[in-house]
C-alpha cells in the first residue's frame, strides 16, 4: 500500500477533511494517486491493490455512501475495461476521476441555482453543522443580491457550525451562532431550515450530522419548512436490499477528554431524519419529494444500481 491512501484515510478519520462531498473528493484523488504510484506489473495485481485501497477508505468513515459510490464508479471503469496494461489503466483512472470531479462541480452549481430561488430577501435561514453544498447555495443567493440572515448551530461536539459561521461572515451574510439546544428557542423566528446530507436511504430518510433530526422535529412543530440540500450520489443503493445505513460512533474524548471513571459516554456522529419531516430534497435534478428518491437516482445515475 502506498502512502497517499493511508494519509487520506487518516485525514478523513481525524475530520481534517469533513463533509460528505469533501470526503468523496479526497478519496477519489487518493485512489488516483495510489494508481499512479503502483508498482504492479499485471492487471490482477493492480486490481488487488486498488481493492485494498478501497477497503481502507471505506473504513475511514462508515456513514459515507457518497465516497463509496465515487470509488465504485472509478473501480468499475477499470474492472470492465478490456485493457490489460497497467499504464493504460492508470490513465483510465485519471480520466474517469477527472470527469467524475467535473460532474460534481456541475451538480453543485445546479443545486445552488435551484436552491437559491428558495432564499428570499429579509428571511432568516437556520442551518446545522457544516455542509459545503448548503454553504455554496447560501453564498450564491447572497451574490444574487439577496439580503438574508443565517443562524448556525455550534454542532457539538466538534463545532463544525463554526466553519459555517466563518464562511457566512466572509461572504458578508449577517450570521448568528447558537448552541444546539437553542434551536427550538429561535425556531419561531426562522423562515426556512436547510441542512446537508451524508446518506439518503431507499425510503427517503436522510442521515446527517447528529442533532439534525431534532432540528427537523422542532421545525415541524413550529411549521417551518425543512429542506435537505444534497447531491443524489449520497443515495445508498444497499438500503434497497434491506441493509441499514451504519451510524458512525466516534471517540468519547471528543465530548470529554478525561471523564470520571465509570461514566459511559456515547458519541454518535449522525442521526436519521424521517422523510415525513422533509419538505423536499434540493438536488441536481430539482426539488424532489423524498418518496421519489429511487426513481430520480435511477434516471440520473443508473450505474449506481449495477
Ligand atoms: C458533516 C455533515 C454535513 C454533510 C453534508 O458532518 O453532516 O451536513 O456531510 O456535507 P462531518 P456536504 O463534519 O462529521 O463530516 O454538503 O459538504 O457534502
Amino acid at each position: 500500500m502506498q502512502k497517499s491512501v493511508l494519509l487520506a484515510a487518516e485525514r478523513i478519520k481525524r475530520l481534517e477533511v469533513q463533509g460528505a462531498r469533501n470526503v468523496a473528493i479526497t478519496a477519489i484523488k487518493a485512489i488516483e494517486e495510489e494508481a499512479k504510484e503502483s508498482k504492479a506489473k499485471q492487471k490482477g495485481e493492480f486490481l488487488r491493490e486498488l481493492s485494498e485501497a478501497k477497503d481502507i477508505l471505506f473504513a475511514s468513515r462508515e456513514t459515507e455512501p457518497f465516497m463509496r459510490n465515487a470509488i465504485r464508479y472509478v473501480m468499475h471503469a477499470v474492472e470492465k475495461s478490456d485493457e490489460k496494461k497497467v499504464k493504460e489503466l492508470v490513465d483510465l483512472i485519471s480520466s474517469v476521476s477527472k470527469q467524475f470531479l467535473e460532474n460534481l462541480k456541475r451538480s453543485k452549481e445546479e443545486i445552488a441555482n435551484i436552491g437559491s430561488k428558495r432564499i428570499h430577501s429579509s428571511s432568516k435561514i437556520l442551518t446545522h453543522c457544516h455542509s459545503s453544498t448548503v454553504s455554496h447555495m447560501l453564498k450564491r443567493a447572497k451574490r444574487e443580491g439577496k439580503s438574508f440572515e443565517v443562524i448556525c448551530t455550534e454542532s457539538r461536539p466538534v463545532f463544525q457550525g463554526r466553519i459555517t459561521a466563518k464562511e457566512m461572515l466572509d461572504a458578508g451574510i449577517k450570521t448568528t451562532l447558537i448552541v444546539d439546544s437553542a434551536v427550538r428557542f429561535v425556531m419561531n423566528e426562522v423562515d426556512l431550515v436547510v441542512v446537508g446530507a451524508d446518506a439518503i436511504t431507499s425510503e427517503g430518510n436522510v442521515i446527517n450530522k447528529i442533532g439534525t433530526s431534532v432540528v427537523a422535529l422542532a421545525a415541524s412543530e413550529a411549521r417551518t419548512p425543512f429542506y435537505v440540500i444534497s447531491e443524489l450520489l449520497k443515495f445508498d443503493p444497499l438500503t434497497i436490499y434491506g441493509d441499514y445505513e451504519k451510524i458512525e460512533e466516534r471517540s468519547f474524548r471528543e465530548i470529554w477528554e478525561e471523564p470520571p471513571q465509570g461514566l459511559m459516554i456515547r458519541n454518535p456522529a449522525f442521526d436519521v431524519t424521517r422523510r415525513d419531516f422533509i419538505h423536499g430534497i434540493i438536488c441536481e435534478e430539482g426539488i424532489i419529494s423524498p418518496h421519489s428518491i429511487i426513481e430520480v437516482v435511477r434516471r440520473r445515475y443508473p450505474w449506481i444500481f449495477q
